[in-house]
């Protein structure tokens, strides 16, 4: 019987069986004090499309950032993040809609980024909103206007 199951489960897994975590994407945005493009404070990149039940980590190419959001950034239901200065964190997308982010020390400095599941945009005023300062704010509406079908 186990082997049987044994030869099964891995037939399902060379076609592709339909539960089968291993046909979800996984990215990796990096948090860093300059990006490629010469810029202070940025996530990188700062905005990524994906696909409900993706996963994205949040890893630290430099110290002393973090990657996180609230309630009034996420599509209603969409889960909320909050990981630790200094340590990755990673998040699965179930939820379709338009996540917002910030990294907490250096909000303010633009360090902020935006993620579209799918192909919703229901929230997107609501992430326009969001009450981020300075030149979050302005960056924060430059990552929006990419978000589309
Ligand atoms: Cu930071």
């Amino acid at each position: 019987m186990g082997r049987i199951f044994a030869t099964l489960l891995l037939t399902a897994f060379a076609v592709g069986a339909p539960w089968a975590a291993a046909s979800a994407a996984e990215y990796e945005v990096q948090m860093r004090n300059k990006g490629t493009d010469g810029q202070a404070w940025q996530f990188e990149p700062a905005f990524l499309k994906i696909a409900p039940g993706d996963t994205v980590t949040f890893v630290s190419a430099d110290k002393g950032h973090n990657s996180e959001t609230t309630e009034l950034l996420v599509p209603k239901d969409g889960t909320t993040w909050k990981g630790k200065i200094n340590e990755p964190v990673k998040v699965t997308f179930d939820q379709e809609g338009v996540y917002a982010y910030k990294c907490l020390p250096h909000a303010a400095l633009g360090m902020v980024g935006v993620i579209q599941v799918g192909n919703s945009v229901a929230n997107v005023e609501a992430a326009k909103n969001a009450k981020i300062p300075g030149k979050g704010k302005t960056r924060l509406a430059e990552l929006i206007t990419q978000v589309g079908n």
